[in-house]
């Protein structure tokens, strides 16, 4: 796909329901703008993976389906910004995920002077996410992605993520896309939106 540059500092946050397509967005977007990507659940899961202290205690939210407490995603965010000084941007996906979160981005990016320039978030109805996700499952292996885990995760995303999205309403930066449809238009319509703010 093409390549475009963009000439000043540009944060974005890919938000949405789990199963929404973030991460199969992120992929994407990362590649034509050039930023750098930081996704919570892949740093979660490759903590996990290593079975690190953080990872074992990370392991039994995820498991369930619950998020993983602040101050643990927080603390990893706030080392993977520092490890990242000359990147043009970020995309955070699946990040912030509750109102501290959120609180807790700001203030680490305004400490950069860098802010979140664009928010968006991915609709999708509840059947279509349990649907992927079961789908996803088949060849996942992510313990995660199990009907009654998936419940939870929704849940979850409806009682404390949702109103994330609200607090950045309140800045002006949201930018809802309709989330159903194939890869390549949700990709269209999230890049169009990107190149009304940095072109
Ligand atoms: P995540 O890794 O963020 O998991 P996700 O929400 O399932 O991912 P995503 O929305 O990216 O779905 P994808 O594109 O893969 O989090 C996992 C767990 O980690 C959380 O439950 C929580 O415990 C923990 N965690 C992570 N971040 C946290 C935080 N900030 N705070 C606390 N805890 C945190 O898409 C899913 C499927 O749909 C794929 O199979 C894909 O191929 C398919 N798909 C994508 N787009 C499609 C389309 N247009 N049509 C059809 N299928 C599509």
């Amino acid at each position: 796909c093409s390549y475009t540059i963009i000439y000043f500092m540009f944060n974005l946050i890919l938000f949405g329901p789990p199963g929404s397509g973030k991460g199969t967005q992120s992929a994407n977007l990362l590649q034509k703008y050039n930023l750098q990507h930081i996704s919570t659940g892949d740093l979660l899961r490759d903590e996990v993976a290593r079975k690190t202290p953080l990872g074992v205690e990370a392991k039994k939210f995820m498991d369930q389906g619950m998020l993983v407490p602040d101050e643990v995603v927080i603390g990893m965010i706030s080392t993977k910004i520092d490890e990242n000084p000359h990147v043009r941007g970020f995309i955070f996906d699946g990040f912030p995920r509750t109102k501290q979160q959120a609180i807790a981005l700001d203030k680490l990016l305004e400490f950069k002077n860098t802010p979140i320039s664009l928010v968006l978030a991915l609709e999708v109805p509840d059947e279509e996410l349990t649907k992927r996700i079961l789908h996803r499952a088949e060849t996942s292996g992510r313990a995660d992605d199990t009907e009654e885990v998936v419940k939870k995760r929704v849940e979850e995303y409806r009682a404390k993520t949702e109103i994330v999205a609200s607090h950045y309403d309140a800045q002006g930066k949201v930018e809802r896309i309709n989330g159903l449809g194939t890869v390549e238009e949700i990709f269209a319509a999230l890049s169009a939106e990107i190149d009304k703010v940095i072109l």
